[in-house]
C-alpha cells in the first residue's frame, strides 16, 4: 500500500468527490486529487477529506493525468475518476499484476466486469460501438488482448508511465497511454471491473468528439 499513489482526476465533482477520496484512502500510500480548475467545491472538499490537491493547467483530463504521472511518488500509480463510476475496492486486484511483475499497465475492463452505462441511450451505444472498433484495431495491429482501451480506471508502473512521454491534454490520454505502452513492448493486461453510473454531477465527455479517437488510432497504426 505504501508504494501506491492513487490519483483521482476531477473537475466540478463536488457531489461525489468526498466518497471517492474516502474510498481510495485505505488503498493509498499517497492520495492525490488532480483538480482541473473546478468552479465548485471539489478542491476544498477533497482537501478536507485528506487528499493532496494539485491543480492542473485546466486544459482537460489528459493534462490532469499527465500531472499525476509527473508528481506521483509511489512506484505504482492508480488513476480513477471522481464521479463514483469506479469502486476503490477493485484497487488491490488492479495493482496485483504489477506487484507480481506480470504487467506494467493494468486496465479495469468494463467489458469483462460489466457496466451500468453501456446501454439504454444512443450516446452509450455509440460509445460502445466505437470502443469495440478501437479494440479490434488495437488487437489486430499490436497482437494484444484488450477489451477496454478507454477506461480511466487503471494502474501503471509510475516510472514507466513517465518514460512514455504522453502528450494528450484531453480524453485521448487513455488511448495514447495504451498505444504507446504497446509500441514500447510494455506488458498490458486487464482485470474485470464493474462500472457504476455517474453518481452526481454532469459528464464532461461529448460523444460527438468520438471521431477524434478513431482518427488518432488510425494514424498511430500507420507509424
Ligand atoms: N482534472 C480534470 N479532470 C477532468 C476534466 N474533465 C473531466 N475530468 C474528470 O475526468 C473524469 C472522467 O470524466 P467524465 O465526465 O466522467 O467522463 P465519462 O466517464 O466518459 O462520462 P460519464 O460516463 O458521463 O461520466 C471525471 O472524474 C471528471 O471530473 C478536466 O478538464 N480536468
Ligand atoms: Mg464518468
Amino acid at each position: 500500500m505504501k508504494n501506491i499513489t492513487v490519483a483521482i482526476i476531477a473537475r466540478d465533482e463536488e457531489t461525489t468527490i468526498a466518497r471517492a477520496v474516502l474510498g481510495a484512502k485505505t488503498h493509498a500510500g499517497e492520495l492525490l486529487v488532480v483538480d482541473g480548475g473546478s468552479v465548485d467545491q471539489t478542491a476544498e472538499i477533497a482537501r478536507k477529506e485528506g487528499a493532496l490537491v494539485l491543480s492542473d493547467n485546466g486544459r482537460g483530463k489528459g493534462a490532469g493525468v499527465r500531472l499525476a504521472i509527473q508528481k506521483a511518488r509511489g512506484g505504482i500509480l492508480v488513476l480513477m475518476d471522481a464521479d463514483g463510476s469506479h469502486h476503490s475496492s477493485d484497487i488491490p486486484e488492479l495493482v496485483r499484476p504489477i506487484r507480481e511483475g506480470r504487467a506494467d499497465l493494468v486496465i479495469a475492463s468494463r467489458l469483462r466486469g460489466g457496466s451500468d452505462e453501456f446501454h439504454g441511450t444512443l450516446d452509450n451505444i455509440i460509445r460502445q460501438a466505437g470502443g469495440a472498433l478501437i479494440s479490434l484495431m488495437l488487437n489486430w495491429r499490436w497482437k494484444a488482448d484488450i477489451t477496454d482501451c478507454e477506461n480511466g480506471f487503471r494502474a501503471i508502473d509510475a516510472q514507466k508511465a513517465r518514460e512514455l512521454g504522453l502528450k494528450a491534454d484531453d480524453f485521448l490520454i487513455e488511448q495514447e497511454m495504451v498505444i504507446k505502452a504497446l509500441k514500447r513492448g510494455l506488458k498490458v493486461t486487464e482485470i474485470a471491473s464493474h462500472e457504476y453510473s455517474r453518481q452526481g454531477g454532469v459528464s464532461k465527455l461529448k460523444t460527438s468528439q468520438g471521431w477524434k479517437f478513431l482518427w488518432h488510432i488510425f494514424r498511430e497504426m500507420l507509424t
